[in-house]
């Protein structure tokens, strides 16, 4: 550890917090990375971190053979709110392999085609309030509106619920509640643990309502499904509260059902929230980007009033453009892992077992030597085949690694990509020329304040 690289000029008992924010811990740290490089250390409020990019170290973390998931930090501190739930267990707890295998087929092929026209369903309403919106000449709120198109899809597909974002004009109570959790969650890393008690009382009390309010408004969702005669035609909580495990025929206990619609009503919005966000941005900053990737929109969809659920996987363009932001501004910007056994990091790092770094996948995203002098730069031909094959493996990391990477991948790749290829086809975007790109941290990343005007397009749909 000493051996490790650190800010040079260490506050005693604060730590490594010159220049930084509490608000921003993510971004201080990509600018200590860039001076500190590839193996790195940085203290703040009495916790030492180890924090890792570049290729080597990136692919050597991916070995599942010497590392596995860390439950540490932000992670560790959504416990009281998301317990042994999948994001949020601890790799030997039993439920995590009982949960995963209960609901992985929840996220098959099968089941994302029954999730295809109810992702419709709800893009619908989005555009409807666009067009609303741009009728009135007003500028739309894309951070905003993408969490009610994102929290609508995840209640709908996977719990048949409905939070009515769209009729609302505030966030709905699940998601302020949400926030407060999450920043609390990440400001928990912000203060020395010993004197956290005191520091955030009324914080803690705040976020003990949150999550007492998180739980009566899933409590009575499942109560609901419960009492009533129909199931969700094996949607996520179906599978919750129906499906035995295959082989043992173990089922998930209440309390653990509870912890699972909590974790997947979170995990599944708020992130691919951000991903939309950080797309329609660049989007509308680079017009002829968004010029083929409306091109290839007509070409697939044609005149197709609605696409069908393969008519968004042939949407390779429009794909890379979401890779793209997520290279740029993965959402979910680090995560954790642990030396399974005494390891050596990267042939120089000697890590004994249960030691633990964040692989900053903010910065492997953005290094030079794998991407390039113009790694600053959105160029979604990045993406293409060609570029991909030549590139370092485990360099593109936006969805975490291993047995514990994001089980809804293939649900947000295709829900955003589905959603920007009907904006796409519907509008022009154009940005506030007065606009400069502000990122906001909650343990994930959205653009602060991103506003765009629409234009209908004349030539189609
Ligand atoms: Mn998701 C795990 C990123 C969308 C549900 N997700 C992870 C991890 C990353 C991640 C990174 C691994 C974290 C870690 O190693 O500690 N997830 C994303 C991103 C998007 C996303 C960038 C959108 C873009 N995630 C979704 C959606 C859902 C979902 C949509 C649900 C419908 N994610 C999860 C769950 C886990 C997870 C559940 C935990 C999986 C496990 O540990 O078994």
């Amino acid at each position: 550890l000493q051996r490790i690289p650190h800010p040079p000029h260490r506050v005693p008992f604060l730590g490594d917090v010159i220049g930084a924010s509490r608000r921003t811990p993510l971004q201080d740290t990509l600018r200590y990375g860039a001076q500190l490089g590839p193996v790195f250390r940085r203290k703040a409020f009495g916790k030492e971190f180890v924090f890792v990019w570049g290729a080597e170290p990136a692919a050597d973390m991916a070995d599942e053979s010497r590392f596995a998931k860390h439950v540490g930090l932000g992670v560790a501190n959504l416990r009281p709110v998301a317990g042994d739930g999948l994001f949020t267990a601890y790799n030997h707890e039993p439920n995590w392999q009982l949960a995963h295998d209960v609901l992985a087929p929840g996220f098959s092929r099968e089941a994302m085609e029954a999730y295809h026209p109810m992702m419709l369903a709800v893009a619908g309403r989005l555009t409807d309030h666009w067009d609303r919106e741009r009728t009135a000449g007003r500028a739309v709120d894309v951070p905003g509106d993408m969490t009610k198109l994102t929290l609508e899809t995840i209640a709908r597909t996977g719990f048949g619920h409905d939070f009515g974002s769209f009729e609302r004009s505030r966030p709905h109570p699940f998601v302020s509640a949400m926030v407060g959790t999450l920043t609390y969650a990440q400001r928990l890393n912000t203060v020395p643990s010993p004197l956290a008690p005191y520091l955030l009382r009324g914080a803690s009390r705040r976020n003990a309502a949150d999550i007492s309010y998180l739980n009566r408004t899933v409590d009575e969702l499942v109560r609901a499904r419960r009492a009533s005669s129909a199931d969700g035609g094996g949607d996520l909580l179906d599978r919750m509260l129906e499906t035995a495990h295959s082989e043992t025929g173990e089922r998930l206990s209440a309390e653990n059902v509870r912890r699972q619609v909590i974790t997947f009503l979170v995990a599944g919005h708020e992130t691919t929230s951000g991903a939309l966000s950080f797309a329609l941005h660049y989007l509308s900053l680079h017009p002829e980007v968004a010029a083929r990737a409306r091109a290839e929109v007509d070409g697939v969809w044609g005149d197709a009033e609605v696409p069908g659920y393969d008519q968004v996987a042939k949407l390779r363009y429009v794909r890379r453009v979401l890779d793209e932001a997520l290279r740029l501004w993965p959402t979910a910007p680090a995560y954790a892992r642990e030396a399974r056994e005494d390891t050596v990091l990267a042939g120089g790092h000697p890590m004994r077992r249960g030691a633990w770094a964040l692989v900053l996948t903010a910065m492997l995203h953005r290094d030079p030597e794998v991407w390039g002098a113009d790694a600053e730069r959105f160029d979604p031909d990045r993406f293409d085949p060609k570029s991909v094959r030549s590139r370092a493996p485990h360099t593109f990391k936006p969805f975490g690694t291993g047995a514990r990477a994001c089980i809804g991948r293939q649900f947000a790749l295709h829900e955003a990509t589905l959603v920007l290829g009907l904006l796409l086809r519907r509008y022009e975007l154009r940005p506030d020329p007065e606009y400069r790109l502000r990122v906001t941290e909650r343990l994930t990343l959205m653009p602060d304040g991103l506003r765009l005007r629409l234009e209908r397009r004349t030539a189609s749909a």
